[in-house]
């Protein structure tokens, strides 16, 4: 994460937003039609306490716009949070794309991202345990390109055909609308079980991945195989990815529970927050390509999407890097009103036959039609490409443009046979001239059915630690689900990927793993299909473990924008916490006093600090780390007020680092801290620097066995 003075521009996209910006500051009211307004707080009536009138044209202006104001929200990815910035490319790969933004190391590529959950409403918590859109709008020079990605390298499904299957079946059940934001109810698992291609998104699902600590500790995928194309019209497949400069960081599912109560907008603030504060999140972009000849090399099938490349396999090559580097002025024109089309391509990239990726492509227009409301969405600012546009299309619901001229069509004399078509030396697109030569058919491909090898492969790839979770999140999620022959079913299912793990599952939930099901396997699949063609083989293991899977081989070296509660009242030592802030700040750190009251409190040097949160308005949960400095008086202050106590415990539960200096000490002894000074990231008197180490761990998942155990 850089470190950077706040820019407002900086982007050709950017400053193109300037000019629809509207700044209301030392202006007048007036009406949408420019009339200068006295009164927007009475209605017209006849008479002090008679009726309204029908006249009352700035009544009806007023409110009807209001009634108005709402358009739908998206179909999956409802709850989204939105960034500026920019692209820059590492080195040029002019070998593989003939894209500018893949061959012009001076380019500054403008991007605008959103992030968002998949299951829930717009309303919903940041917290549910889900799968993250991470979705990227490049303007580029050649056109826009929309990389509309997941924090998670595979999809739960291998055909676009099933999509409202799979949302039907995640979205709150219909004749109750519950549960809101959550997979842990029957209609998913019951979908889960009966469709095995599922199961490998199924069970990063259960992963920490779905609980991220922020969006800026997430990695991204474009997910499906794409086409780099060179300026010799060669094709390489290749997969996108994003990797954060911070690591891959989550929370524990205790505490994305009670941060859904604490702060339900907790991600979002920490994505503003940071880019507000000028600590900018980063993402190197890599590459990993696969030469066309080695398309069938693999033992799975490239064009499946429930399927990742092994980064050991073919490794991913880093090419370039994302900054965000500015909030929206406004969500609604922005971050709701933003259109992502993985149809969106430019010259240099270009389409597998990924069935699932085919389907994205008439989806996305289709769903702005029906959101947006007219086909003229790209004339929005925010979706305005940087490059002038110029074709026949014309009219339509808000055309925002003045087309000029007599002529509307192709070709034509009157205007000189413009706008003139492209030549190839020009830029123009062209796709990929992939020889075809088959039998138009509506099936499945069995290069498909193998369904459990990689979720087999993720599992045992995973840390010791992460495998826990996964466990406890299948007993949560299978825990929630009424119907025992669904719980059964799935039992079945896990046992396929890894018996330990469902006879651990089976225990939580009091039953028993089946030796088989009832009908085959999959049922995913058409009526007259050939069954025993679609059916998964057992797993198979061409790859014992991919360390690039396990979020205990992301990076440590980082404290940047970690938010330290510092638990202080008046009194506290002065010397400690400057000490303390000076190595903590100096690494990037962000402090916050957390104190028994609001307003301001005094050290014992009689110095007043503004307090960033009294107890009662914030939890443990929302910080990474514990500091307790000495000062009697304050310890003994904190030592009066509960809270502080299930403070620190908590954070001891969540294997978060905890610091304590002097008398601090006293109050660790108050915790259940007291029995645990020992633990690696309990640090008593020690160097502030020693802090730094601890909390750059992200978490001392060591003490795990024993915060399991503690009552909070
Ligand atoms: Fe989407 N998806 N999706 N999806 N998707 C939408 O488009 C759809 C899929 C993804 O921040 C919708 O504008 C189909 C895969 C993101 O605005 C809709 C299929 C991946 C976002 C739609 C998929 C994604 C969406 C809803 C199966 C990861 C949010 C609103 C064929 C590679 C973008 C909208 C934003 C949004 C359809 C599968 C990612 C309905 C039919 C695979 C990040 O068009």
């Amino acid at each position: 994460m850089s470190k950077k003075k706040i820019t407002d521009s900086g982007s050709k996209k950017t400053d193109d937003l300037k000019k629809f910006v509207v700044n209301t500051k030392d202006t007048t009211m007036t009406t949408n039609q420019g009339l200068r307004i006295n009164d927007t707080n009475n209605s017209l009536k006849s008479g002090e306490r008679g009726s309204t009138l029908l006249e009352d044209f700035l009544l009806r202006e007023k409110i009807t716009h209001f009634d108005h104001e709402r358009i739908p929200e998206r179909i999956v990815h409802a709850r989204g949070s939105g960034a500026h910035g920019y692209f820059e490319l590492y080195e040029s790969i002019a070998e593989f794309s003939k894209a500018g933004l893949f061959t012009d190391t001076s380019r500054k590529t403008p991007v605008f991202v959103r992030f968002s959950t998949v299951a829930g409403s717009k309303g919903s918590s940041d917290l549910a345990r889900d799968v993250r859109g991470f979705a990227v709008k490049f303007y580029t020079e050649e056109g826009t390109w929309d990389l509309v990605g997941n924090n998670m390298p595979i999809f739960f499904i291998q055909d676009a055909m099933k999509f409202p299957d799979l949302v039907h079946a995640v979205k709150p059940e219909p004749n109750k609308e519950i549960p809101q934001a959550a997979s842990a109810h029957d209609t998913f698992y019951d979908f889960v079980s009966h469709a095995t291609e599922t199961l490998h998104n199924q069970i990063w699902a259960m992963s920490d991945r779905a609980i991220p600590r922020s969006f800026r500790m997430m990695e991204g995928f474009g997910i499906h195989t794409f086409r780099l194309i060179n300026e010799k019209g060669e094709s390489h497949f290749v997969k996108f990815h994003w990797k954060p400069k911070l690591g891959v960081h989550s929370v524990t599912w205790d505490e994305a529970v009670k941060i859904s109560g604490a702060d339900s907008d907790f991600h979002r603030r920490d994505l503003w927050d940071a880019i507000e504060a000028g600590q900018f999140p980063e993402w190197e972009f890599g590459i990993q390509v696969v030469a066309q000849k080695d398309e069938h090399k693999f033992d799975f099938d490239l064009l499946d999407p429930t399927k990742l490349i092994p980064e050991e396999m073919v490794p991913v090559r880093i090419i370039g890097k994302m900054t965000l580097n500015k909030n929206p002025e406004n969500f609604f024109a922005e971050t709701e009103q933003v259109a992502f089309l993985p149809g969106h391509i430019i010259p240099g990239i270009d389409f597998t036959n990924d069935p699932l990726l085919q389907g994205r492509l008439f989806s996305y227009r289709d769903t702005q039609l029906s959101r947006l409301g007219s086909p003229n969405f790209h004339q929005i600012p925010i979706n305005r490409p940087i490059m002038p546009t110029h074709n026949n299309q014309r009219d339509g619901h808000m055309q925002m443009d003045i087309p000029k001229g007599q002529t509307a069509y192709f070709p034509n004399s009157l205007s000189g046979g413009c706008p003139h078509l492209s030549k190839m030396a020009e830029g123009a697109f062209t796709s990929y001239e992939e020889r075809i030569d088959a039998r138009k058919i509506r099936t499945r491909s069995e290069s498909f059915s193998d369904h459990f090898s990689q979720p087999a492969l993720f599992y045992r790839s995973l840390a010791d630690w992460e495998q826990k979770h996964v466990t406890d999140a299948y007993i949560f999620e299978l825990g929630k689900c009424m119907h025992q022959h669904i719980q059964e079913r799935m039992l079945y299912m896990i046992a396929q990927i890894d018996t330990d793990l469902s006879q651990e599952v089976a225990k939580g939930l009091g039953l028993k793993v089946p030796n088989s099901v009832d009908g085959p396997v999959n049922q995913s699949i058409g009526a007259d299909a050939d069954v025993s063609k679609h059916q998964p083989p057992k797993k198979k293991i061409y790859l014992d473990k991919s360390p690039a899977l396990s979020q205990a081989n992301t990076k440590f070296d980082s404290i940047a924008t970690r938010q330290i509660a510092v638990l202080v009242a008046d009194g506290f030592s002065m010397k400690n916490y400057k000490k303390m802030k000076q190595t903590l700040e100096k690494a990037g750190a962000v402090l916050k006093l957390v104190a028994p009251h609001g307003g301001k409190i005094k050290c014992d040097d009689q110095m007043e600090h503004k307090v960033d949160a009294a107890i009662m308005t914030t939890e443990s949960v929302l910080y990474d780390a514990i500091y307790i400095p000495g000062g009697k008086k304050s310890i003994d202050a904190l030592k009066n007020e509960a809270k502080f106590i299930k403070f620190v415990n908590e954070a001891f539960k969540h294997c978060k680092a905890i610091a304590a200096d002097d008398e601090g000490e006293h109050f660790i002894d108050d915790t259940f801290v007291s029995k645990h000074k020992n633990d690696n990231a309990v640090l008593i008197n020690s160097k502030p620097s020693d802090f730094v180490i601890a909390i750059a761990q992200h978490r001392n998942w060591n003490r795990m066995e024993i915060a399991k155990n503690l009552p909070c």
